[in-house]
């Protein structure tokens, strides 16, 4: 059985790569499921009949569009738009919208593939999809970053809308954008409905729907640390990024009584020893989030901090780490590091932040190690409850969305568990996350017949 899995898993990357050149994270993304469904769909003919997994693999529609627009200068600009529409087996097509210069075809896909899989370990009626540009937003003006959007809406909202698919935020995507699209969205539209989340707190938006990412995380951590009788208590834990759902991730874990010792963006990390405590993620909050500064900027206000230009956390004394930045931000060689320093627990905030080769590291050391589409869940899990809030148009409290976001992180760790669970004993949630979030999808394909 294993030799025919393994064979079956390179005929259908062949096939992949084959059909869907030049996309290596779209390549990434599909091997790791495949490699743990292969044993599955070699003994279920009807899987293999039905062709399940092809079919998963090829997005329902991608729409690829211009954007043009104009600067403050009076210039125009150019930019393309995406929107992978991966799969609506289980509910209109959800997804986040990223706005960052290394947006290609590649990122979208294995964004709205990944999409896919953890929204259907959600448990809420949500198919795969996401979004986004090229456009980079650092260094713009409100005023260009709205232009962009209304540009960028202009052409996409025929193709969403309540039913049919709705986008969030993700990297570069925040309240504000979210907030322009939405004008736009309506204005177009002339309806006021809930085809976006992540919306201001005051015209539809959820409570908690900006913590959800991060503190879902932590929910999901808690999990893991409690199968080996821990808790985030006194452990020290790195984070990356230091966006919306880094800052989170720092928030959660640092009420839970752990010390969030780093905090990164793209140009390079800070190591607080001393710990981020809620007074320092504050000025963070503002700093990030208000003035739209860089990380390096904390070590002027602390100077019990130390920045690292150019660097990735992954070199510090830890025992959790949480990569809450981007794809790919931690290779072999720093999980063999994180290893060797004693770090026992990954949980990923981000989106496939783990090579293939970290994560085989992770596993042969038997960490507790966690892939995004389980741990960062919560994110859109809150997104779906938006929905259902805008839908029946009422708004819950924080305790009811937060306790409700708490009870969705344990119920997908515990289809990790379910699925993931290997004879000695040891979780591989890798297994558990990929073959439970299947599951759901498949049968609702097979239900629907050849479509
Ligand atoms: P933000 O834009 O708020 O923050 C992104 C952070 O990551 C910034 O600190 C940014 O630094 C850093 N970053 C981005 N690109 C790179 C890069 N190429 N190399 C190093 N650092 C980088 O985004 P989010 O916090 O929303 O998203 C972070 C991750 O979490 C992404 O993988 C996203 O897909 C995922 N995610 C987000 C969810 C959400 O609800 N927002 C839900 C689930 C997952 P810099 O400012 O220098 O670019
Ligand atoms: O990657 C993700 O799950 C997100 N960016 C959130 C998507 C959403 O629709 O809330």
């Amino acid at each position: 059985m294993e030799t025919q899995a393994k064979q079956y898993v390179e005929n259908f990357m062949a096939q992949i790569v084959a059909k869907n050149p030049n996309e290596p994270e779209f390549h990434q993304a599909v091997r790791e499921v495949a490699e743990s469904l292969a044993p599955y769909i070699v003994a279920d003919p009807a899987l293999q009949k039905l062709k399940v997994l092809e079919r998963i693999a090829e997005p329902e529609r991608v729409i690829i569009f211009r954007v043009p627009w104009l600067n403050d200068r009076g210039e125009i600009e150019i930019n393309r738009g995406f929107r992978v529409q991966m799969n609506s087996a289980l509910g209109p097509y959800k997804g986040g919208i990223r706005f960052h210069a290394s947006v290609n075809l590649s990122i979208m896909k294995f964004l709205a593939f990944e999409q896919t899989f953890k929204n259907s370990l959600t448990t809420l009626p949500m198919g795969g999809g996401k979004g986004g540009s090229d456009f980079n937003p650092k260094g713009r003006s409100d005023n260009e970053v709205m232009k962009f959007c209304q540009s960028f809406i202009t052409e996409l909202y025929r193709h969403i809308g309540q039913d049919t698919d709705v986008p969030a935020g993700d990297i570069g995507v925040g309240g504000r954008e979210v907030g322009f699209m939405f004008g736009q969205y309506k204005r177009l539209r002339d309806e006021f409905t809930g085809t976006f989340t992540g919306k201001g707190l005051g015209w539809g938006g959820s409570l908690l729907r900006p913590e959800a990412t991060g503190y879902g995380l932590c929910y999901f951590a808690q999990e893991m640390l409690a199968t080996r009788g821990e808790t985030f208590e006194g452990k020290t834990v790195l984070v990356s990024g230091s966006g919306n759902v880094a800052q989170h991730a720092a928030e959660k874990a640092t009420q839970l009584g752990a010390k969030v010792v780093t905090l990164s963006d793209s140009s390079g990390y800070i190591y607080d020893p001393e710990g981020i405590d809620a007074e320092k993620l504050a000025y963070v909050k503002l700093l990030k989030n208000v003035y739209r500064g860089r990380i390096k900027e904390y070590v002027d206000k602390y100077p019990s901090a130390q920045y690292f230009a150019g660097e990735r956390p992954w070199g510090i004394k830890c025992d959790i780490a949480l990569p809450c930045a981007t794809q790919n931000e931690l290779n072999g060689e720093e999980a063999k590091v994180l290893v060797a320093n004693g770090c026992w627990c990954v949980a990923e905030g981000a989106n496939m932040p783990s090579t293939p080769e970290a994560i085989e590291v992770f596993l042969a050391n038997k960490l507790l190690y966690a892939p995004g589409k389980a741990s960062n869940a919560g994110g859109v899990a809150t997104s779906g409850l938006e929905m259902s809030q805008n839908s029946m148009r009422i708004k819950w409290s924080a305790e009811e969305v937060d306790a409700k976001l708490h009870s969705i992180m344990q119920n997908i760790h515990g289809v990790c568990l379910k699925y993931g669970t290997e004879e000695d004993g040891y979780v591989n949630y890798v297994k558990g996350a990929n073959i439970g979030g299947f599951m759901k999808v498949a049968e609702a394909m097979m239900a629907q017949g050849c479509v």
